[in-house]
């Protein structure tokens, strides 16, 4: 439950952040084009330097987008009663400006699901929830695979098997960001609204793709907040937690949040590759040098989802794991 004893509007303003320091030299999003073979190139520098790209020519079906999107809208704009009959997201369902089990809140509705094909969805979600996944898990794998080229690591597959596996733990979540004409008066004060406060994604691979209204901001290395211009027909990937991991920091899992608006309502829908359970996240052996030393503890994807699910959005839940290096 969400507490009111505030305004309302007040409990979802997003603190000030620091403003870009040169917003002359904002950088572009990466743009890969996944069907030129030099995309792997790309690929890995956009990992190293962002943690974040946008993909186009991914071979995702626009019928599989434009079905699901069809239906999420038409799940969302169904009365309250019905939608909390899929609720409250335990851990999959439907929910509603609460996020996680502690305490944060956001303005956005959502559907948690699981991945994993043949799972219980809501009526008119069955078949499309499952060919959408497997086409964008396709896309996510491939990805992962021309990573895995480009950084000579054998074999191909160490990092797509994981989503691949049968216990692959990857989960799924539609998120609606209905407009707030009540806060239309703070943002003409360059107020920020929070939709789903900041946050870095635990798992290995994230792909989500929105339908055309803005929302979605990165931080950057300066410590200031990019926002990303929305486009419905790409998709776009961050490194996750267990990515950043298991390339012993090459790769960095980048912090986003999105911030809701007064006016149009905001769609996204993205799939969470993770590994299975039982799997060890630790640095590929193939990958260390020489005497390189892994910066991270042991643990497995068990452990780390326990302690990430007891963590609050925007902590650092990859700290608890880091190595104190002397
Ligand atoms: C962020 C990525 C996914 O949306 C998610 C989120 C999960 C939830 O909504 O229940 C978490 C969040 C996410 C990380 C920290 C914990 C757990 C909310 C939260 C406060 C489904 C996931 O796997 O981790």
């Amino acid at each position: 439950m969400v507490a009111l004893s505030k305004p309302l509007i007040e409990q979802f303003l997003v603190k000030q952040s620091k403003p870009n320091i040169n917003p002359l030299i904002i950088p572009d999003i990466p743009l890969i084009d996944l069907s030129k073979p030099e995309s792997k190139q790309h690929l890995v520098k956009a990992c190293q330097d962002f943690g974040f790209f946008k993909v186009v020519n991914h071979g995702v079906p626009s019928k599989f987008i434009n079905k699901l999107e069809t239906e999420a809208v038409k799940f969302f704009a169904s009365p309250v009663s019905i939608k909390e009959r899929f609720g409250p997201p335990n851990p999959f369902g439907y929910g509603n400006k609460s996020i996680g089990r502690n305490g944060d809140v956001g303005w956005v509705e959502y559907l948690l699901l699981n991945a994993k094909p043949e799972s219980d969805y809501p009526e008119n979600f069955q078949g499309i929830v499952n060919d959408y996944v497997t086409s964008v898990k396709t896309m996510a794998c491939e990805i992962l695979e021309l990573l895995a080229d480009e950084m000579k690591l054998q074999p191909r597959n160490v990092f797509s098997k994981l989503l691949m596996d049968e216990q692959s733990d990857s989960v799924f979540r539609v998120n609606h960001y209905p407009p707030c004409p009540e806060f239309q008066e703070n943002e003409k004060n360059g107020r920020k609204l929070v939709g789903f406060g900041e946050h870095t994604d635990p798992q290995i691979i994230s792909v989500l793709r929105s339908n055309n209204t803005s929302g979605l901001e990165i931080l950057l290395r300066d410590g200031s907040w990019m926002s990303v211009p929305p486009d419905s027909e790409s998709f776009f990937i961050n490194v996750g937690d267990s990515l950043q991991v298991m390339t012993n920091g090459r790769f960095k899992s980048v912090k986003h949040r999105v911030v809701a608006n007064g006016t149009k309502s905001r769609l996204s829908m993205i799939y969470f590759g993770g590994p299975p359970l039982s799997e060890k996240i630790a640095p590929l052996p193939s990958l260390m040098q020489g005497e390189e030393d892994s910066l991270y503890k042991e643990f497995t994807w068990f452990e780390y989802k326990k302690s990430a699910f007891n963590s609050r959005l925007a902590d650092n839940r990859l700290g608890l794991f880091e190595k104190i290096i002397a």
